[in-house]
């Protein structure tokens, strides 16, 4: 039997309903081909578990961390806060405020533990997975070759359809 291979991006998320905005930062994931694990972590509901996943996280094997959460969006900073994985936050788009909240509450991390804010919703965790991958690049160079094709692919597009 063939194992898993072993998880280089973690993927976590407050809650079930951020999934809608963090299933965008997967399909990017799955479309370089890179392995990840999807996990919902909540740091006000699940405190312990949140602490032992950053703590674990480096020596399970995982090279970066995408944190997404909306409203008092405190998951990021507090993974980033316990581990020297490099974490991305994305800013899910809250009912109440549209995001601002989980925005500001993402972005204004305290000098010396950073998070690397991606935009509110869908284009935020896309580009936090895109971001992944770049990250994985810079020692992978398959991966890179993939990412220079993604980008001409997408540029070409564009070009294709420039004339309105
Ligand atoms: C945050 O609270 C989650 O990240 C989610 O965006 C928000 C609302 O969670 P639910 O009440 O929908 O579970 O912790």
């Amino acid at each position: 039997m063939s194992q898993a291979p072993q998880p280089l991006v973690g993927v976590i998320m407050g809650s079930k309903s951020d999934w809608e905005t963090m299933k965008n930062a997967c399909e990017i994931l799955e479309n370089f081909e890179v392995p990840y694990e999807k996990r919902v972590v909540s740091a006000h509901r699940t405190p312990a578990w949140m602490n032992e996943y950053a703590t674990t996280a480096q020596g399970r094997g995982l090279r970066v961390i995408i944190a997404g959460a909306g409203g008092a969006a405190h998951l990021p900073g507090m993974v980033a806060a316990q581990t020297i994985l490099p974490v991305l936050g994305v800013p899910v788009k809250s009912r109440a405020l549209k995001g601002l909240d989980s925005l500001l509450s993402i972005v204004q991390m305290p000098g010396g533990i950073p998070v690397g804010t991606l935009a509110i919703g869908d284009a935020g965790a896309k580009n936090a997975g895109l971001l992944a991958v770049r990250i994985l690049a810079t020692t992978d160079c398959d991966l890179a070759e993939k990412l220079t094709a993604y980008q001409n692919k997408q540029t070409n597009d564009v070009m294709k359809d420039s004339e309105l």
